[in-house]
């Protein structure tokens, strides 16, 4: 995967891999900018909770506009109930430098609430 800087000398398609072995594929450290070598994640992307709802913040480095971010939220994390969009989520920020989007029902009316970020390369 190619770096904003160009510098890193990764398969320009190798989207799973991760070279580094932290946990993050290629495609997960391209999209916010971050360095795939590095061996420990940095905390750009997390989830907060601002007036009882969750809030997925991206902080990253650049906006390529070759992938899209799809946040998505879930009641039990089970396959098939993951929902995005605008009937479930609310676009807070999306800069060139943080992307900020909010689940738009409540950690308490919910009881337990999941948020996930996706990726897709276009
Ligand atoms: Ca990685």
């Amino acid at each position: 995967m190619v770096e904003p800087n160009g510098a890193n000398g990764l398969g320009a398609t190798d989207f799973n891999g991760d070279v580094a072995r932290d946990g993050r594929t290629h495609l997960m450290e391209y999209a916010p900018g971050s360095n795939p070598r590095g061996r420990n994640p940095s905390n750009d992307i997390r989830i907060v909770i601002v007036g009882g709802r969750g809030v997925l913040e991206v902080t990253r480095a650049w906006k390529p506009t070759d992938v899209t971010f799809i946040v998505e939220v879930s009641d039990t994390l089970a396959n098939g109930t993951w929902l995005s969009g605008t009937a479930h989520t609310t676009n807070l920020t999306d800069t060139a430098t943080s992307l900020r989007v909010q689940d738009n029902s409540t950690v308490t009316a919910k009881g337990q609430r999941s948020m996930r970020l996706k990726v897709q390369k276009l």
